[in-house]
């Protein structure tokens, strides 16, 4: 518990859904995989693979399409899935595709001494982060290659405080999928839900995109 000092000292960002569009991406690489297995995901469906990471997702694709595999068939899957995902990052992702306004905040953070890490469920962290060529604002990154709970557990922004060297109760996780904002939640931090207020309903508050975020919004908390 922070009770004497409520002072907000770092920030934790998802990266897919929150710094940069890639979560279309994620989802047409599933829908295309669905196809090759006989059925389709909507985007409903999909916000349950939000956050999550790739093993537990090709597991809850099945479950949904009814289909049951071997380990092996669920590792091909997967890595058929990721396949698709990176021609879309090779081909369609640029630094153009960071979202409006996470620049000049992270900017404004930076030149006011917050601290900064990524916390993301993905394995392809740190080849998005470099294409997008935002990796200088982060202190710390955490990824899906560094952690054995998925969201919603909150290992992936427990660890980032760890190597920030703050207190969760100081952290901000911006997060865009309900299991990351559970997560955070579950870590005792604050979360500002990036996306909508009905899907994010555990979020402290939301905002649409970071052109409403700046550093005098972090002191409300
Ligand atoms: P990968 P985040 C998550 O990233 C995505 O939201 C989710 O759609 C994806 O399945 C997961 O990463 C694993 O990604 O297959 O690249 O390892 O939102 O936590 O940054
Ligand atoms: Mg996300």
């Amino acid at each position: 518990m922070c009770l004497q000092d409520k002072k907000i000292r770092a920030c934790i960002f998802d990266m897919d859904g929150v710094l940069v569009n890639t979560e279309k991406y994620h989802f047409m690489a599933w829908q295309r995989l669905t196809e090759t297995l006989g059925f389709t995901i909507d985007e409903k469906f999909n916000e349950n693979l939000k956050g999550v990471s790739r093993s537990v997702c090709v597991d809850l694709i099945l479950k949904h399409g009814g289909l049951t595999k071997t380990q092996e068939e669920k590792n091909a899957l997967a890595a058929q899935k990721n396949e698709w995902f990176l021609e879309f990052v090779k081909t369609e992702v640029t630094p153009a595709n960071v979202y409006p306004g996470v620049l000049d905040f992270l900017h404004s953070l930076k030149s006011k001494g917050y601290k900064t890490a990524v916390g993301s469920a993905s394995k392809n962290t740190m080849l998005l982060l470099n294409k997008l060529e935002i990796i200088q604002y982060f202190d710390a990154i955490v990824d899906g290659n560094m952690i054995e709970k998925a969201k919603p557990n909150p290992e992936v922004f427990l660890k980032g405080a760890e190597l920030l060297n703050v207190r969760p109760c100081e952290c901000v996780v911006f997060e865009d999928a309900y299991s990351g904002v559970e997560a955070a939640k579950n870590g005792g931090m604050y979360c500002i839900g990036v996306g909508s207020p009905e899907v994010l309903s555990k979020a402290d508050f939301c905002i649409r995109t970071f052109m409403e975020m700046n550093v005098e919004r972090l002191k409300e908390l």
